[in-house]
């Protein structure tokens, strides 16, 4: 009898693990649908700055945003590739955090409190050319 309700309780808990499973993959599924739908907006405009140090810095600040997708900084030509969700977030909102983050944009120059805990290397100049 034992031996009985034992199996039933394991048969029990593989179902459940199974039945949990199938739910995990239909809510990613459900996502992918919706991330499709969105309307992404790409814009690319400059950004100063040194390295690669640099970019890192300038890229998680534009990722922290709300609604970017991708944010890409190009170290040649000083200037950032970011794809948003415009319902989420809008242009001006992207330069805000990277001129927060010490780093001058086309349209916000770089909180100077910020740029002067980067290290030295990143320490930019900032008659420097972006958007080359
Ligand atoms: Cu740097």
């Amino acid at each position: 009898m034992k031996k009985v309700i034992l199996s039933v309780a394991v048969i029990m808990a593989i179902g459940l693990t199974s039945c949990k499973n199938e739910t995990k993959q239909e809510t990613t599924e459900t996502k992918t649908e919706v991330s499709k739908d969105m309307a992404m907006v790409d814009i690319s405009f400059g950004v100063r700055g040194n390295c690669g140090m640099c970019k890192k810095t300038i890229e998680k600040a534009a990722n922290k945003v709300e609604g970017v997708a991708n944010a890409t900084w190009d170290v040649d030509k000083k200037k950032i590739d970011v794809s948003f969700d415009d319902a989420k977030t809008d242009a001006m909102a992207i330069h805000k955090a990277i001129a927060a983050s010490g780093y001058d944009t086309e349209k916000v120059s770089g909180d100077e409190d910020a740029y002067s805990n980067l290290p030295e290397c990143c320490q930019y100049d900032h008659e420097m050319m972006m958007n080359q």
